[in-house]
């Protein structure tokens, strides 16, 4: 062991850097601890302008290469990759786990396969991503998907290798090279992403990890010249920064931000389904942008519905989230814990009700928290907790559910439960969102659209979208032979 090698849960992580294919160390270091146990992971490079500023420049000398290296080359680099992920999977689900404090059975089970499959979809669709040839006048038009640049891709906490691959996979697919920028808070499986990409043979400089605070390195990667295009995910005043740090080289941004996103229970649903579709938001803590957080029951069902969801709920095992039985881990941090009592807090003393709830659990847990009695325009409905932490509201009318469900300055999902096929189609089309369920919940396909409207982000990513988003779309037009030529 170097003095640059953690030991987490048994797993060998090195803290430093990894730019232009070489492991690079910052003067200093800052402390990554765990949500479980507040114990000490690691201590990581603490990235400086100078850090940032050579990840750019390794990614800007490897693209030229990269980008012409043919298509089924890249996604064949790809596939190794994800074959990478898989035979490390236990290493880097154990590993999130102590970083981020999300169950483990659920790394296992699904995210850290779905970070695989986000290799494999991209290097698949790279291959299908076809050129369109048609005719003006005998003039030929041909559509093309060139590499667009250096990307910086800059990723949050709550699922931080999964939405890392979800921005790698389609940008390196695309041909571009990246300078991946993990959230200070759960730097460790970025750090396992580049061994597994340098394993599988990408060549030096074409994926970039730089790891630090992006108060101290976010401008310098988002206002680089060099730069093509910017895919953030995290939140709203972060957003603003970046774009206007972007603004300055008109750099493309794909920006995936919080939600406030209603859950519409009407009276003719199957009212099982409803508990559940409820009761799921509590999931990794209520540390997920698409959430759906207010809860709008239609009157008549309210009592019934309430006492369902409040048994249900009582049965969720807060814990260590190691263990097999646990449903609900621990928030991320202190400081989020903080935030999460402060919104809970002030709503009570504005006079809402905590049906359950309402008070920090053991260590660094949030009791599963339901508010009730609370206005539209308050804090609390209005503002993204990323907690644990839903609101009750009612409704009569299905006019009037469509409009409390709209009145929010996000847009990124709504789910509505109703036994009424028609009723479905008619609320969901008039719901302002980039995802919207009808009796489901998190029913995700990397070939859908996926973004969010309003402040809930800009732009979209998933199959096409992520393409249009990742190449720069050039239009050749071509003479017939022979014209003029
Ligand atoms: O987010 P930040 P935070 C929301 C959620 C949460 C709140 C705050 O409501 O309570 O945001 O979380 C990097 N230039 N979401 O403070 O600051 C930072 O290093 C460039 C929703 O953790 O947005 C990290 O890598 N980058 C969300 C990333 O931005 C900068 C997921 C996200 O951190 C930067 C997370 C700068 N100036 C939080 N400053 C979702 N949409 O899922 C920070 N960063």
């Amino acid at each position: 062991m170097t003095e640059h090698l953690s030991t987490v849960a048994g797993v060998a992580v090195d803290t430093r850097h990894w730019i232009g294919g070489e492991r690079v160390a910052s003067a200093e270091t800052f402390t990554d601890v765990s949500p479980i146990d507040g114990s000490t992971l690691a201590e990581i490079a603490r990235g400086t302008a100078m850090d940032a500023a050579a990840a750019v420049a390794a990614a800007k000398a490897a693209f030229p290469g990269w980008a012409a290296t043919p298509r089924a080359e890249r996604a064949r680099l790809l596939h190794a990759i994800a074959d990478g992920v898989e035979k490390r999977l236990e290493d880097l689900a154990i590993v999130e786990t102590h970083d981020n404090g999300a169950l483990l059975r659920s790394h296992r089970r699904g995210v850290m396969p779905r970070a695989a499959h986000n290799f494999r979809f991209f290097a698949d669709w790279l291959l299908k991503l076809d050129h369109e040839d048609f005719d003006t006048r005998g003039h030929t038009n041909t559509v093309s998907w060139d590499p667009a640049g250096p990307c910086v891709l800059i990723t949050p906490w709550n699922a931080p290798l999964m939405l890392a691959t979800w921005k790698v996979a389609p940008a390196l697919a695309a041909g571009n090279t990246v300078i991946l920028k993990p959230a200070e808070w759960t730097p460790l499986t970025a750090s396992l992403l580049a061994d597994i990409a340098a394993e599988a043979g990408l060549p030096a400089g074409v994926l970039n990890v730089v790891q630090g605070y992006g108060s101290e390195i976010g401008d310098v990667l988002t206002s680089h010249p060099d730069i093509r295009r910017i895919s953030f995910t995290g939140s709203v005043p972060t957003a603003k920064r970046i774009s206007a740090s972007a603004a300055a080289n008109l750099t493309p941004l794909s920006l995936e931000l919080g939600g406030k996103s209603p859950l519409l229970v009407f009276a003719d649903t199957d009212l099982d389904l409803a508990v559940d579709l409820a009761v799921e938001q509590y999931d990794n803590a209520g540390q997920v942008c698409l959430a759906a957080t207010r809860v709008l029951v239609e009157e008549p069902l309210v009592d019934e519905f309430t006492r369902r969801f409040v048994a249900k709920a009582a049965e969720l095992r807060q814990g260590d989230p190691r263990e097999a039985t646990t449903d609900i881990g621990p928030n991320i941090h202190p400081r989020q814990l903080e935030k999460i009592d402060g919104f809970v807090q002030r709503a009570i003393a504005a006079g809402a009700r905590a049906v359950i709830g309402g008070h920090r659990g053991a260590g660094q847990h949030y009791a599963p928290t339901l508010l009730t009695d609370v206005a539209q325009d308050s804090e609390i409905v209005q503002e993204e907790v990323f907690g644990p932490v839903l609101t009750l509201q009612t409704f009569t009318t299905e006019d009037e559910a469509v409009r409390l469900a709209n009145d929010t300055r996000f847009g990124l999902a709504a789910t509505v439960a109703t036994g009424d096929h028609e009723r479905a189609e008619r609320v969901t089309a008039q719901l302002v969102a980039g995802t919207v369920w009808a009796n489901c919940f998190f029913v995700r396909d990397l070939r859908a659209p996926f973004g969010g409207s309003r402040h809930s982000g800009v732009g979209r990513e998933g199959g096409t979208w992520s393409f249009d988003f990742y190449c720069d779309v050039k239009n050749t037009v071509s003479a017939p032979k022979g014209w003029r030529g």
